[in-house]
C-alpha cells in the first residue's frame, strides 16, 4: 500500500516536466521553443545524400529533395498564405475576419506537407515521399522542389498530406531545427505538430487574446489528411512552379464554424489535448487549400 502511494507520487513528479512542457506549448506563445531559431530553411535537406530521383521508399522524415542526378528536372510547389483573399502579414494586429465574425491576426504559421503526388492526365504519377516544412517567416521554406525526372505532360491533380501521416510522424524523425522544433509531447503520443497557426483575436470582452491552433496526432489518432487539388491546365515541365494557397480563415469554417471564444479562452487555452477540436480542424481543412492561377 505504502509502496503504491510512493510510486504514484513518483509518477506524478516525473510527469510534471511534461505537463509544464505542454503548458509552454499551448498556453504561452513566448515560451514556444521556436522564436530564437535562425533561418536554417533547408527544410527538405537530404541527409541521405544520394540523389535517387526515383524516390519511392523513404519512410524517414527527411524528404529527398535530391538534385535529381543526371536528369535534374524539377517542378516547384510555392506556398502562399492568404486571409480574406490577401497575402498575410504577420503581426499582432487583428485585420482578418473568420466566418464567426472574430477579428484575428497571425503571428506565426508553420506546418508540414508530405507525400506529394503529381498525377498527370495520362494517369501516370510522380510520387515524392517524405515531408517538407513550411514556415511563413522563412522564405526559402515556402518553396518545395520536386524531382520529376524525365516526366513531362499535362497535370490532372496535385495531392499531398497536410501534416504527417503515421509512417512519418515518428519521434526522432527530425533531428535538426526548424523541423525538430515542431515536436509534439510524448505524453500526447509523440511525433510532431502538423501545424502551428498562432495569432491574436478579439475576444468577447473586446480584448486581444492569443490563440494557438496547433494540430497533430493525439493518443494514436492520426488527424493528418489528404489534400486533392484539381490541376487541369497546369503542365509538368522543368522549372514549372505551381502555387498552393492556404486560405487561413478556412481553418475556422466549412463544415464547422469556430467561434474562437469557444476554443481559446482563460479556461481552455489550447487545443492540443482536445480530440474533438483536432477532428473538427481536420474536417475544416478540406477547403483550406487551393491552387493559384497559373
Ligand atoms: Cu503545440
Amino acid at each position: 500500500m505504502r509502496s503504491v502511494q510512493a510510486i504514484s507520487i513518483l509518477m506524478a513528479f516525473s510527469f510534471l516536466p511534461l505537463l509544464l512542457a505542454v503548458g509552454g506549448c499551448d498556453d504561452d506563445t513566448t515560451t514556444d521553443a521556436d522564436t530564437g531559431v535562425a533561418d536554417s530553411g533547408t527544410a527538405g535537406d537530404s541527409s541521405t545524400g544520394d540523389d535517387s530521383s526515383t524516390a519511392d521508399d523513404s519512410s524517414t522524415g527527411d524528404s529527398s529533395t535530391g538534385d535529381g542526378g543526371t536528369t535534374g528536372a524539377t517542378v516547384t510547389l510555392a506556398f502562399e498564405h492568404l486571409a480574406n483573399d490577401s497575402a498575410i502579414v504577420l503581426g499582432t494586429e487583428t485585420p482578418y475576419a473568420n466566418a464567426a465574425g472574430n477579428q484575428f491576426g497571425v503571428t506565426r504559421l508553420s506546418y508540414f506537407v508530405s507525400d506529394v503526388t503529381l498525377t498527370l492526365a495520362d494517369d501516370s504519377e510522380i510520387n515524392v515521399p517524405g515531408a517538407h516544412y513550411v514556415d511563413h517567416d522563412t522564405a526559402e521554406t515556402r518553396t518545395y522542389d520536386l524531382p520529376v525526372g524525365t516526366t513531362t505532360g499535362d497535370l490532372a491533380k496535385i495531392t499531398f498530406t497536410m501534416g504527417l501521416g503515421p509512417a512519418l510522424n515518428v519521434s526522432g524523425a527530425f533531428l535538426s531545427a526548424p523541423e525538430s522544433l515542431m515536436e509534439w509531447p510524448e505524453m500526447m503520443g509523440g511525433g510532431y505538430h502538423y501545424m502551428k497557426f498562432e495569432g491574436r483575436y478579439v475576444d468577447e470582452t473586446e480584448s486581444p487574446f492569443n490563440f494557438m491552433t496547433h494540430s497533430g496526432g493525439l493518443a494514436g489518432m492520426d488527424y493528418s489528411f489528404e489534400v486533392d487539388l484539381d490541376a487541369t491546365g497546369l503542365t509538368v515541365a522543368d522549372g514549372a512552379t505551381f502555387t498552393v494557397e492556404m486560405n487561413l480563415e478556412e481553418w475556422f469554417t466549412d463544415p464547422n464554424t469556430w467561434d474562437l471564444n469557444d476554443y481559446f479562452n482563460e479556461t481552455h487555452r489550447g487545443i492540443m489535448g482536445d480530440a474533438a477540436a483536432q477532428a473538427s480542424l481536420m474536417a475544416n481543412g478540406s477547403t483550406v487549400f487551393s491552387l493559384g492561377a497559373p
